[in-house]
């Protein structure tokens, strides 16, 4: 059975103490070969400075290329508009339907027990973040091997690293929807799981999240088209990246 991973809030206790009792199953620090990384350990990253509209079945062009991506919706296109470096992509309006981008599984995109690091810059208003949106997942909630997730709930980012050891959570203290840029990056390393807001760290989970690989695809700006629970982004997204470090 798939599903959502958005009621995270009155769990987090709980997943603390999880992660207590199975810290020795795993170490972190260790790693599995992946195929060439980049020296800074960029594995996918989109930066949408270049194109037209995005349209179902287009590509996303990714840096690495092999982290390119497919658009699929339901009608609306992803449009360009300003973004925080050169331009963004724009995200369908509340009543415009679903857009994501989907990026095919490579193991190149599992952590493992690696340090790694994920996120997006975004921009959007109360009103388009009252609901829950997904901006970077690899994996459903309860997704076989694990799942790693950056959410604005609300408008209030958290992440999402669920491995062999636990399901680890970290929420941010206030909500970033005020129509202005933000970046947003989620981090393990080693046992603790950060979340960065504007490049400072604003919440950390001290937990060992451990071994995470699956076989899910990344999706940017929502669930997989077509489910009834979609946790839709809305608003602007730049700079999308996963980043492994090894
Ligand atoms: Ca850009």
């Amino acid at each position: 059975m798939r599903s959502r991973a958005s009621r995270l809030r009155p769990v987090v206790g709980a997943l603390l103490t999880t992660a207590v009792l199975v810290t020795g199953a795993v170490t972190a620090g260790s790693s599995v070969a992946a195929a060439a990384p980049r020296p800074d350990g960029t594995r996918l990253s989109f930066a949408f400075d270049t194109g037209p509209a995005l349209r179902h079945g287009d590509e996303v062009r990714g840096d690495p290329r092999r982290s390119s991506g497919t658009v699929r919706t339901d009608g609306p296109a992803l449009k360009r508009a300003k973004g925080v470096s050169g331009r963004a992509l724009r995200f369908p309006c509340l009543s415009c339907g679903r857009a994501i981008i989907e990026v095919p599984d490579r193991s190149s995109l599992d952590p493992r027990l690696d340090a790694f690091s994920f996120g997006a810059a975004v921009r959007f208003s109360a009103r388009q973040a009252a609901g829950s949106m997904n901006v970077v997942q690899k994996g459903w909630h309860d997704e076989p091997g694990g799942q790693y997730k950056l959410q604005v709930d609300a408008g209030v980012p958290g992440c999402v690293v669920h491995g062999s050891a636990a399901r680890v959570v970290v929420l941010g203290p206030a909500s970033v929807a005020d129509g202005a840029w933000h970046t947003l990056a989620c981090r393990r390393v080693g046992a603790e799981v950060s979340l960065l807001v504007d490049g400072a760290v604003v919440a950390t989970t001290p937990a060992e999240s451990g071994h995470l690989a699956n076989a899910a695809p990344v999706w940017v700006g929502g669930k997989e088209i077509g489910t009834g629970d979609p946790d839709q982004f809305r608003g602007r997204m730049d700079d999308v990246f996963v980043r492994i470090l090894r």
